[in-house]
């Protein structure tokens, strides 16, 4: 279970096996959740007005674990270099893994290690924001803890929130768990130079993912090949110039 968000307790379903808890115990969890999300949304207020200020793009990576979200981020950091500002917070349970390979970009990193947590929340947002001081006029990539689940409950205040699935994970995440998709404005399908070898349908994957949030855009890349990055380049840019 996560300690923070209190995930793992809050289930329903029919059943006749004691589980050695009142359900009447899971109605408190709940409640009590809510007043950790209302002091994250104030929280996450805050932040925005730190980026707002400083005229910072922010974007929230989240995704399964090994989606490709460090790696999208390496190649991104590592072509765009010369173009735009970058600064990256990682936030992972454990190691400095993804932060050293950020680090190995020349980009400014910090790294976030959540512990027992299943996702990064507005506060230690903040703090790593306070400690890392991200540059002026330059796109904060955020990479949130890999998972597809609580990450979607907690607003970070970034600018736009981006979901990565691969395609060795199943076209049918979209409707497992319709709250990130549903929370997210953009989806980067990637791993596409594994089609070949993968019973992955695209086509399917955007229809479910479409059916839970009809405006998501999406991208379809191998951060391995390179395919598809260009139209990820040409967006991130464009975006960042429409919210300058
Ligand atoms: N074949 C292939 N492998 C990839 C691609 N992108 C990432 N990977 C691999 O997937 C694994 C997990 O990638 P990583 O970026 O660490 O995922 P994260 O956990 O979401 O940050 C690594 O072994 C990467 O080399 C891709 O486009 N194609
Ligand atoms: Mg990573």
């Amino acid at each position: 279970m996560c300690v923070t968000c209190g995930c793992g307790t809050d289930h329903q379903h029919d059943h006749d096996h004691s589980h050695g808890h009142s359900h009447a115990g899971e109605k408190k969890v709940i409640d009590l959740e809510q007043d950790i999300l209302l002091e994250n949304n104030l929280l996450a207020q805050r932040n925005r007005g730190y980026f707002e200020g400083r005229n910072i793009f922010s974007i929230n990576m989240v995704s399964s674990p090994g989606s490709g979200k460090t790696s999208l981020l390496e190649k991104t950091l590592t072509d765009l270099k010369n173009e735009l500002k970058f600064a990256v917070i990682e936030g992972d349970q454990q190691t400095t893994n993804d932060a050293d390979r950020i680090h190995a970009t020349g980009t400014k990193v910090t790294q976030i290690n959540t512990g027992k947590g299943c996702h990064l929340d507005a506060h230690m947002v903040l703090h790593a924001l306070q400690g890392m001081k991200p540059p002026a006029d330059s796109i904060l990539f955020i990479e949130n803890v890999g998972n597809l689940v609580c990450p979607a409950m907690f607003d970070l205040g970034e600018n736009e929130r981006v979901v990565v699935i691969s395609v060795t994970e199943g076209e049918d995440k979209p409707i497992k768990y319709p709250d990130m998709f549903h929370t997210s404005g953009i989806c980067v399908i990637n791993k596409i130079d594994l089609l070949p070898y993968v019973p992955f349908d695209i086509e399917k994957c955007k229809e479910y993912a479409l059916k839970v949030n009809p405006n998501l855009k999406f991208f379809e890349v191998s951060c391995t090949s390179g395919e598809g990055l260009t139209e990820w380049y040409s967006w991130l840019k464009e975006r960042v110039l429409t919210e300058a």
